[in-house]
């Protein structure tokens, strides 16, 4: 029998969120982004997205457009990444403890979350279905894994199975790395304009074959354990003036931030020094001799 996804509403808490992830890899939940914010989003995107260019390989496609760098692009961005159920689902599913030693003390140390790649996919009539995968493969992860990556996909457009709505494999993020995706269990997450697909990053799917008309517009963000490096480069992406611009948790997501204990220290200092007004002194990131 065929897997179905799960549909929550709006008003779904993290805790549930979090359980049907667990349980099958990916959800839906329905008109989770308001018009307001969708309208901007395609205020902000449509006009490049009309100048884009189609992909050059069979993963990224023939006929997708993806435009990436979107915290440059839209601070509409920073609404989609700051959903209470995605983030606080990303951060709960990926903030899980490890024990280390230090010194004679055995210490639990979760890593932080932060953005890793952010892209609208605009998948035209005729592209063909994308072969089914692992988002986390970028980060060769192998399985059983823990759980490094939670990602959201924002349906800019209606989704349907004939223009090309993500197929998902529910189940298969608790697959071992020799056991294939099974492309007859993939299930085309349907939805409204406004509602989002949230997955793991060891969940099989792909984006699905356009047999319609028209194109099918979807936003994504991924979130990733602090302590993995960034699959879209954040520090590349977003100017430094638009990053000064956004609050201060958005700044750390976008990777001016430590992971505990330390990683992606600045001058021996938090890197979001960087973005604060503080005089140049002897340890600190803002300038000064070196
Ligand atoms: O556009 C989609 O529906 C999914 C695309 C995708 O999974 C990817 O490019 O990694
Ligand atoms: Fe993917």
């Amino acid at each position: 029998m065929k897997p179905t996804l799960t549909r929550l509403s709006p008003s779904a808490s993290v805790d549930e969120v979090c359980e049907v992830l667990e349980r099958d890899g990916g959800l839906i939940i329905e008109n989770l982004v308001d018009e307001a914010t969708l309208k901007g989003l395609w205020e902000d995107l449509g006009p490049a997205l009309d100048d884009w260019d189609y992909g050059d390989n069979d993963f990224a496609g023939h006929r997708t457009k993806r435009l990436s760098s979107l915290f440059a692009r839209t601070r509409h961005a920073a609404t989609i990444a700051l959903l209470p159920q995605f983030l606080g689902a990303a951060r709960r599913l990926i903030q899980r403890p490890v024990p280390v030693w230090m010194g004679g003390q055995r210490v639990e140390l979760a890593p932080n979350v932060q953005i890793s790649a952010t892209q609208v996919i605009q998948i035209w009539p005729d592209e063909g279905a994308q072969w089914l995968h692992r988002d986390d493969m970028s980060h060769l992860r192998t399985y059983p894994s823990p759980i490094s990556r939670v990602q959201l996909m924002l349906a800019m457009s209606d989704f349907t199975t004939e223009n090309g709505a993500t197929l998902v494999v529910p189940g298969s993020h608790t697959l071992g790395d020799e056991e294939p995706p099974a492309k007859d269990q993939a299930v085309p997450a349907e939805m409204t304009a406004g509602s989002c697909l949230i997955w793991l990053g060891g969940t099989y799917h792909g984006g699905g074959p356009n047999r319609s008309d028209g194109p099918r517009t979807g936003l994504t963000i991924s979130m990733i354990a602090g302590n993995m490096r960034q699959e879209e480069n954040q520090f590349l992406a977003v100017p430094v003036e638009k990053v000064r611009a956004y609050p201060e948790e958005v700044q750390r997501l976008l990777g001016y931030d430590t992971c505990p204990p330390f990683l992606g220290w600045y001058e021996s200092a938090d890197p979001h020094l960087v973005l604060q007004d503080k005089p140049a002194a002897a340890g600190d990131v803002t300038g000064g001799e070196r």
